[in-house]
């Protein structure tokens, strides 16, 4: 949705100089996120000894060099058989890294690569992952790739001096989603609604500026390091709202893109871009786009060849067809299988993917229009075609059925194309969840989706993300702001977005934990423990305190048109959008219902095509998601709809409020910097909670009649 400039910014205060940490070797004015000097200090301080060789075995080496610098330890290498046993001319070792083919292996790991053989057999730690495991004083790291002792590396980095405790089991780690990726909505250009960055709340972006890359990519090398240091292993550079400047990326530009492969290669991960349908067309100087026509074909497949000469481990296309005004396959009466396989047949020679998103459905309907459900879009677009995609076509579903909202049920998409590979993606970039002025840890909510199970079974959405060639994909957060993501806090997001790619099955509130304990070690003023203590009390229940004082039971949507902060119940109520709520004196809600309503229900297999369309098996918090009812009706607590409306606005309103003097508490025991620009951002976080508790409030007093049980003032 693209029809309003962005809200201005505010409270973009220096970082100081206390928190001006090197990332990496990059510049001293950014922050170091999860990777502060302090992360390495088990590593740094030990005897370590690599064994391989290769771009990411020397990635390995030179953060363990950086980190013994700091602090005493010694990193010796061997790159092969034919070097002479490195750790009898530095004594013993604390801590090996070894890639299994390096023979001859060093006693310690070639014991742990043994027992790792006997338990899971050959090829049991894959592309990415790693075997950890303690023989007698050393702690091991193996991996039959590259890719995977980097991830081994920053495993031993998370786990601090717990990795060399004596008794510690060994442990087998592959990351559960291969497709472990992040979309920059980044433009080349500033665009004039959306800026350089769509939907960006953390300054400019890594990449571009100002129709231009950025000449220095210290920053996205630092970047990739995050990356990597927390799972995730792709990057799409550029908006999927692709405009004439971005297009060219993939031609007379791609230079711009290789420089940017360059930087992130050590780093293990791959970038992709987002193309434009319409490239043979604007780019190729073709009459046609058509994908069936033999000259649009040979043109994909041309260009897609000098792609892979300049960007050999390129990793694919993105795309955005037909929606919201993108160029896509329908033009020419052609169907989305056609449009995504053409791609796909331009990739496969050199194992490119692309991933065609599903996010297809009419954003010029007309509001009095009762029978068009947006959103039944994706399913009735997508669902027929399953089975005629190509392998190399990734489909690209939005977690739920409307767009990134606080709260939505799973998109049947999900359930509906056994044989079609799948991508699941959320939005880091914190759009419709206070757009990083508000706190709001998004990693329970995503996990709470990932384990949704569609059948009742089994197979959650996890599942389905992980099977065959699947992916988790979010929405980047990050621009060149000095925190990386404008709040601070909302680092913890992307942070929580790669673990949980990684291994969907971790929890939340570890993963925040874990988070916490890397970005705030134990600093010279003390109080640490205070600081850990009130961080994860802040941030644990945040999405929930969010959905409170927003819209209630799963509505949605109730917030300003175009830049999308803040409230407006009836923002969206008479747009094309497809984005309604129908509350009217008697009631509020759709009806999705096949009894009376869309029939969107019916895109859900069993159990839950019956539990939603039953009005009272339905859960409360997606209750006006599938039912339209009346202010009076009771829900499974024995409140009322319009009683549960003011409780929880009056609710998330004072824990926002309880927010601030959590953070407080906090003041002088954190960098500055960094304490000054959460407090600017939850002083605005308290008074647009107020504002949406009383808009929401006030409207549907107004609407219903009903006054607040409790006697509160409603305005
Ligand atoms: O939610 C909408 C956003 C658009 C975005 C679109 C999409 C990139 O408001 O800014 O466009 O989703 O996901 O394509």
């Amino acid at each position: 949705m693209s029809d309003a400039a962005a809200p201005t910014r505010f409270g973009e205060g220096p970082l100081s100089r206390a928190a001006a940490r090197t990332a990496g070797d990059g510049p001293v004015d950014v922050h170091s996120a999860w990777l502060p000097p302090e992360a390495f200090r088990a590593v740094g301080s030990r005897r370590a000894l690599v064994c391989g060789a290769g771009t990411l075995v020397g990635t390995v080496r030179h953060e363990l060099a950086r980190a013994c610098a700091r602090y005493g330890g010694t990193v010796a290498w061997r790159s092969g058989p034919a070097d002479a046993a490195p750790e009898d001319r530095t004594g013993a070792v604390d801590l090996v890294l070894a890639l299994s083919t390096a023979a001859p292996l060093p006693a310690p790991a070639a014991e742990v690569a043994e027992e790792c053989r006997r338990r899971h057999g050959a090829g049991a730690l894959g592309a990415e992952g790693f075997a950890l495991a303690r023989t007698g004083d050393v702690t091991v790291v193996l991996a039959e790739e590259p890719a995977g002792l980097l991830h081994g590396l920053f495993h031993v980095v998370r786990l601090g001096e717990s990795a060399f405790g004596a008794g510690r089991r060994p442990e087998r780690h592959r990351p559960a989603v291969r497709l472990r990726m992040l979309d920059h909505w980044d433009n080349v250009d500033v665009h004039p609604v959306m800026g350089q960055v769509e939907r960006g709340y953390a300054g400019g972006s890594i990449f571009w500026r100002d129709g231009s890359p950025r000449g220095d990519l210290t920053r996205v090398r630092d970047y990739g390091r995050l990356l990597a240091a927390c799972g995730v292993n792709a990057v799409s550079v550029n908006n999927v709202n692709v405009h004439a400047t971005e297009a060219r990326l993939l031609t007379d530009r791609l230079g711009d893109v290789a420089a940017i492969a360059d930087v992130l290669r050590p780093y293990g991960i791959r970038v992709h871009l987002s193309v434009t349908f319409a490239a043979p067309v604007v780019l190729g100087g073709l009459p046609t786009a058509d994908p069936l026509d033999a000259g649009v074909r040979a043109w994909w497949a041309a260009t897609t060849r000098q792609v892979y000469d300049r960007v050999p481990d390129f990793g694919g296309y993105v795309v955005k067809a037909d929606s919201e005004g993108q160029p896509g396959p329908f033009t020419y009466g052609r169907s989305h299988a056609d449009g995504a396989n053409l791609l796909a047949d331009a990739l496969a020679p050199f194992w490119g993917v692309v991933h065609w998103r599903a996010f297809v459905y009419d954003h010029r309907q007309d509001w009095r229009d009762r029978s068009t459900d947006r959103a039944r879009a994706a399913f009735d677009h997508f669902a027929p075609l399953d089975g005629r995609f190509r392998p190399n076509v990734v489909l690209q579903v939005k977690h739920g059925p409307m767009d990134f909202q606080a709260r939505e049920p799973v998109s049947p998409v999900v359930a509906a194309m056994p044989a079609t590979r799948l991508a699941v993606e959320v939005q880091v970039t914190q759009e419709y969840t206070g757009q990083q002025r508000h706190v709001c840890y998004l990693a329970p909510w995503w996990s709470e989706l990932l384990g949704f199970a569609p059948w009742g079974d089994h197979r959650t959405v996890a599942a389905l993300a992980a099977g065959e060639g699947g992916g988790l994909v979010g929405v980047s957060n990050v621009g060149d702001d000095p925190f990386w993501t404008g709040h601070p806090l909302a680092q913890a997001n992307l942070y929580a977005f790669g673990r949980l790619a990684w291994d969907p099955r971790l929890d939340p509130a570890a993963v925040l934990d874990e988070w916490i304990g890397l970005t705030f070690p134990p600093g010279p003023a003390g109080g640490h423990d205070l600081v850990r203590r009130t961080l994860h009390e802040m941030m644990d229940d945040s999405w929930r305190t969010y959905e409170r004082y927003t819209a209630p039971l799963g509505v949605g949507f109730m917030v300003r048109p175009g830049h999308h902060y803040g409230p407006d119940v009836d923002g969206y109520e008479y747009t094309p959008w497809g984005t309604y709520h129908f509350a009217d004196r008697d009631g509020v809600g759709v009806d999705r219902t096949r009894a009376s309503g869309t029939g969107f229900t019916g895109q859900y297999p069993q159990p839950w095509r019956d539990v939603y369309e039953s009005l009272d098996r339905c859960p409360d918090d997606l209750l006006l998601f599938f039912h339209h009812v009346p202010y009076g009706h009771v829900l499974h607590d024995g409140s009322t709809v319009i009683q549960h409306i003011y409780d929880t606005h009056f609710a998330g309103a004072e824990e926002a409020a309880a927010l601030r003097a959590r953070w407080d508490r906090l003041d002088g025991l954190l960098d500055p910097g960094l304490h000054t620009r959460v407090r600017e951002r939850l002083d605005e976080q308290v008074r647009c909670a107020e504002e949406w508790r009383d808009q929401v409030n006030a409207y549907f007093f107004r609407k219903s009649g009903v006054p607040d049980a409790r006697g509160r003032r409603i305005p």
